[in-house]
């Protein structure tokens, strides 16, 4: 029997035909550490440029049909000139603008916090941001506006905790009022940094609380680098799943803290055990409505090349993931046959599903091997030719 005779490919196939992950227009732009950015040539700096990008992306892999949009970096003006030119770009390069992502970390005001800064002024000028975003994804016609706050402080005593509890109530349910229907108001966590003693949305039982508060169009949003080394964020995925909360993820990896490496890369099994919550759930007919983006910097490898790497891998662990025998499992775990059931759940990601996944890619008219095709295109040199000499060198931390 050959591969595509097999069950397997056919599930291979139907899983990797729902599999959409949505990438970050700040993936192609030159981003680096506090300790400095290595400037690359071929970076992205327009939204022309960062569109571009997406576009190649979205022709190699076949997965990535939206670009997610940070307010600040990619639409200054907020106005009807950058939507119209999104409207163009997403035309050019058959892409189209995805979930909002608002700034409200680089402005001098929000030095104690902009949706918690004890200021009311501050406050009102955080929250006119939001809700400046949340027009411009009606605008946009783009569902998901992704709240993420850098908000926090680094010192003991410095501000009231439950305070601040009350005024990010008060926004975000200012915030999910003025919601189109079709709209969600995703709500990010992060444990520290830039705060350094407590951030104010810092877990996952924080995110849930504000965002049932706020309303039945918010969920939250699960940065796979936003947790303790020791947490098992598998976990969290199937109590958000077991509760409806589950709005999306920002797909990233991780040595240490929120390193935004790619996916896959330190710790692939990871990504299999969250894939796995996903497809039993959808197995035991969950209502899931899940945004599957990517949050990554590419500080040292080539922005492309990590794109589509990181695209490439999230396919192929999706697909392991969707080849667990999951009704072999359950009898399994049902019968605690530790050994077994481990066996049955490992060994799918032990599966090398490569030659299933490239033949899929020749099935969907898509090159079989997409970092090769990238390569043998050019795209990377003809856009280090375009883009190098406009490149600035990069300013020094202190
Ligand atoms: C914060 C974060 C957030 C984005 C930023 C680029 O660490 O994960 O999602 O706004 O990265
Ligand atoms: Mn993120």
């Amino acid at each position: 029997m050959s591969l595509r005779e097999s069950a397997a490919f056919d599930r291979a196939v139907e899983a990797l035909d729902n599999f959409r992950i949505e990438i970050p227009s700040w993936g192609f732009a030159n981003t680096g550490t506090r300790f400095g950015k290595f400037v690359q040539a071929a970076a992205a700096s327009t939204i022309e440029e960062k569109f571009a990008d997406a576009g190649e992306v979205n022709r190699l892999t076949g997965a990535t049909p939206t670009l997610a949009l940070h307010v600040l970096w990619d639409l200054p003006g907020g106005g009807a000139h950058d939507v119209a030119q999104v409207r163009l770009l997403e035309k050019r390069f058959n892409v189209r603008a995805g979930s909002i992502n608002p700034n409200l970390f680089q402005d001098q005001e929000y030095k104690y916090g902009s949706l918690c800064n004890p200021s009311a002024q501050v406050r009102e000028q955080a929250l006119a941001h939001v809700i400046k975003s949340i027009e411009l994804g009606q605008q946009l016609g783009s569902r998901d506006v992704s709240l993420w706050l850098a908000d926090g402080s680094n010192y003991p005593g410095t501000q009231s905790i439950r305070k601040r509890i009350e005024w990010l109530e008060e926004a975000l349910s200012a915030a999910h009022a003025r919601l189109a229907p079709e709209q969600r108001l995703l709500v990010e966590y992060k444990p520290f940094e830039p705060a350094f003693y407590h951030t104010d949305i810092a877990d996952w039982g924080m995110a849930t609380h504000l965002a049932s508060e706020a309303g039945p169009q918010a969920r939250v949003l699960v940065d796979t680098g936003h947790h303790y080394a020791t947490q098992n964020i598998e976990q969290i995925v199937a109590w958000l799943l077991h509760t409806g909360m589950l709005g999306g993820f920002h797909f990233n990896d991780r040595r240490y803290g929120d390193d935004d490496l790619t996916l896959g890369s330190i710790d692939p099994y990871q990504v299999f055990r969250i894939f796995h919550e996903i497809h039993s759930a959808a197995d035991d007919g969950l209502e899931m409505d899940i945004a599957f983006m990517v949050d990554q910097s590419h500080n040292l490898k080539g922005k492309m090349e990590a794109m589509v790497q990181t695209v490439v891998t999230a396919q192929e662990i999706w697909v392991k993931a969707a080849l667990v025998n999951r009704k072999e499992l359950t009898g399994k775990q049902t019968e605690c046959e530790l050994v077994q059931a481990e066996e049955t759940f490992r060994g799918a990601f032990w599966r090398d599903v490569r030659p299933m996944v490239s033949a899929w890619r020749e099935m969907r008219n898509t090159p079989a091997d997409p970092l090769a095709a990238l390569r043998e295109s050019g795209y990377v040199e003809r856009i280090t030719r375009e883009r190098g000499s406009r490149q600035v060198g990069a300013a020094s931390y202190a």
